[in-house]
């Protein structure tokens, strides 16, 4: 009887576990690996309704790489969101989605639709709802086939965000040619500023084994229309141009292809010397002419496609040009002339700064490339980042945009959190990109933003593009943090077309990856919304920047003294007041811009608050528009950042019914390190600065916990550069 109580007991408890191994995979199930392209179970009725109408049947029209990766990512994404494979044959059906080209597929060629194709262009679609001989069918059509995967991504994007697909006509196409991640990925594994693990590429295995995470890398890229991938760090090892590795590059080119996405490398300056054993690397020496052009025709050879090189030189000890006094011009057109029989472009970064300090750094790329402009090559971009100083927090538009009318310019921005608390913090950047884009640069007059500029070289160079250094690894969700997945997607929102809204771009990815249910959007959306706004008061506002630890980047430094760059040159702090004297009579940074913004910039009266201490130096007594005075002011917003982080772990901690326990747990300890962190910047930094004003920090906000020097002595959390 004992026996088999105990036995019955024994059974029930291992039903009990079977039962808690059950529930614990469904909640712990989300890792975050399948980033937006999340195909869970629909739970909407209505909707899973009308889409088991719509898409009973997938018909494509060649079995080229592209169109099969179209099928299988629709394959995929119906499986997954209604439950249920849909045929895939040739029979038309009603709910048949046609995926095709006018060249390819007859149904669309009969269809009334070629005028409408015609407008899509190289790499556009369009989707239509239509009748096909009675039956009610979808069309994804394009000229080549890299537009209908596009379409079908697009598609899909409108399934999972539960939009109705009974009467589609949409068409379109990207605004920009180039649309660009620059990898800071090392050889050895390492990624600079990466932080979210190591580097995709498994250079070890390539080229005998590719990881089905390429797949997954090309279909995240692909499925946001981002074209390009640089593999390589732009502090560069000539050895990436080797044979040995362009051999294991061309793996990962034929891994991507079929996903339209292109391999460019780094070109290190001085590889001649370095692999090719000449004497120089001079631009005009006819032996290194020789040497970049053998070079471009061995990489042709290996990968047919190739997009071309990205360079880093004269800048921050990388070689260049400059080295053999010869100019960035030079440099670029060496190489330049070298890819163009390949149709292959340069992309020529603008990001050079005197590190002997004769002039202030955000003044030095104009100064050394505007005098440049129009004497590049066809096929070459320059490259400036979307601010003058570095990936800031926040900074005022770069002044070259507009100001290169004769040169191609292609933004570059960070979607890795360098300056912005890593893959610790959540920050939304769609928010930092669009200021960017959407600043007024006057350059032809008001109206001409930064978006205008840099669309328009299509018109007059045939070509234009942008790029950002990504923050992808190999953490199992990518990006470190899952809302850092959102920047990624951003970023290829915004290239593909950098009118889309910031708030829109959220709520699909919250769609996509999180939650359908409307107050989960709202709050979240908003929450997202706000995240930028918070790191930039977390760092510094009002257009203080660069006074983050000098080393790490990490925590805050504005008490920060090194040879060559103190933070005190970032943020002027005296007895007087605080921000740098960037007007006419200092270092007349300002005075790069087109006349109209110049003026603006300088005067305290005009300057938008965001960017009052980027330009001007203004005492703590100057009264701001909120009516206290510059001292208040600053101290509000290092308190209200921390407020603003609290929220957000409120906000957090009242959705966690929508959501998995793994992800859920994933952010919750994500914010509360944020959290601390806000503090450690907020009392650093007032203290700090009250050193200056000599000023009271408001009765009403609490006291920092330490003096001073406890918070300059805050020891970075863990610096892998250091832990051997
Ligand atoms: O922001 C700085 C980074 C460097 C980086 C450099 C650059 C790749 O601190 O790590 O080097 O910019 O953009 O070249």
């Amino acid at each position: 009887m004992e026996k088999e109580i105990t036995n019955k007991l024994k059974m029930k408890g291992v039903l009990l576990s079977i039962i808690m191994i059950t529930v614990a995979l469904n909640v712990f199930a989300e890792s975050g690996y399948e980033l937006w392209m999340r195909y869970n179970k629909i739970d909407d009725k209505v909707v899973e309704i009308e889409y088991k109408k719509a898409l009973k049947n997938i018909l494509i029209s060649s079995t080229q790489p592209t169109l099969n990766a179209a099928n299988a990512e629709l394959n995929l994404a119906i499986t997954g969101l209604l439950g249920m494979k849909p045929s895939n044959d040739n029979t038309l059906v009603d709910g048949t989605i046609i995926i095709g080209t006018p060249a390819n597929s007859d149904i669309i060629r009969d269809l009334n639709i070629a005028s409408d194709i015609a407008k899509t262009g190289e790499e556009g679609y369009v989707i239509k709802s239509t009748f096909i001989n009675g039956k009610s069918c979808t069309v994804i059509a394009a000229n080549h086939e890299i537009g209908a995967l596009y379409g079908t991504f697009h598609f899909i994007r409108l399934l999972q965000t539960f939009q109705s697909i009974s009467n589609l006509n949409i068409l379109e196409f990207p605004k920009l040619k180039y649309r660009i991640l620059n990898h800071w990925d090392n050889l050895n594994g390492t990624i600079e500023r990466g932080y979210a693990g190591y580097t995709l590429w498994d250079w070890q295995r390539l080229p005998m084994y590719v990881d089905q995470r390429m797949i997954d890398y090309a279909r995240a890229n692909a499925s946001v229309g981002i074209n390009g991938t640089v593999l390589n760090n732009v502090n560069a090892s000539g050895k990436s141009l080797s044979k040995e590795y362009l051999i294991k590059a061309a793996a990962l080119a034929n891994a991507f292809r079929p996903y339209g996405i292109k391999v460019y490398l780094t070109a290190r300056f001085s590889a001649p010397i370095e692999i090719g054993y000449l004497k120089t690397a001079d631009p005009l020496d006819s032996t290194v002419r020789k040497w970049w052009k053998d070079k471009a025709d061995e990489i042709y050879s290996y990968i047919p496609d190739f997009g071309g090189f990205l360079v880093k030189a004269n800048s921050e000890g990388q070689p260049g040009p400059q080295d053999y006094n010869r100019t960035h011009a030079d440099g670029a057109n060496m190489m330049a002339e070298a890819l163009a029989p390949h149709g292959g472009i340069v992309m020529w970064r603008a990001f050079v700064y005197e590190n002997n300090r004769h002039t202030d750094r955000a003044g030095s790329g104009y100064i050394e490339f505007i005098k440049l402009n129009g004497k590049f090559n066809k096929n070459v971009f320059v490259q400036p980042k979307n601010g003058a100083i570095d990936f800031q927090p926040r900074e005022p538009f770069h002044p070259l945009f507009g100001q290169m009318p004769d040169t191609p310019l292609m933004p570059e921005f960070q979607i890795t959190q360098e300056y912005l608390g890593y893959s610790t913090n959540l920050v939304y950047l769609a928010p930092l990109f669009k200021e960017t884009l959407e600043s007024d640069t006057y350059t032809k007059g008001k109206g001409t933003t930064v978006t205008n500029v840099i669309e328009d070289y299509q018109r007059t160079h045939g070509m234009s593009g942008i790029a950002a250094v990504p923050n992808i690894g190999t953490d199992i969700n990518w990006t470190g943090h899952v809302f850092g997945q959102a920047n990624w997607f951003a970023f290829g929102m915004l290239a593909w077309n950098p009118d889309y809204t910031s708030e829109k771009i959220a709520k699909d990815w919250i769609k996509m990856t999180f939650s359908h249910d409307e107050t989960f959007i709202k709050v979240i959306s908003n929450m997202m919304m706000q995240s930028r706004e918070t790191a930039v008061d977390m760092r510094g506002a009002l257009g203080l920047n660069h006074i983050m630890n000098y080393a790490t980047h990490y925590g805050p430094g504005p008490w920060y003294k090194n040879l060559k760059w103190d933070a005190i040159e970032y943020h002027r702090a005296d007895e007087f007041g605080l921000g740098v004297n960037r007007t006419a009579t200092g270092s007349n940074v300002a005075g790069q811009y087109a006349p109209e913004v110049a003026k603006l910039f300088s005067n305290p009266e005009t300057c938008p608050q965001k960017f009052l201490l980027y330009f001007n130096h203004v005492s703590w007594d100057y009264k701001m528009p909120s009516g206290r005075n510059l001292w208040e002011e600053l101290v509000y917003h290092y308190y209200k950042s921390v407020e603003d982080v609290k929220q957000m772990e409120k906000i957090w901690d009242g959705i966690e019914k929508n959501i998995d326990a793994q992800r859920f747990n994933h952010v919750k300890q994500l914010l509360k390190a944020q959290e601390e962190e806000a503090i450690w910047w907020r009392d650093g930094s007032v203290l700090y600065f009250q050193t200056f004003s000599k000023r009271p920090i408001p009765a009403k906000y609490p006291m920092p916990e330490h003096n001073l020097n406890y918070y300059k002595q805050i020891p970075f959390p863990y610096d892998w550069k250091d832990a051997y």
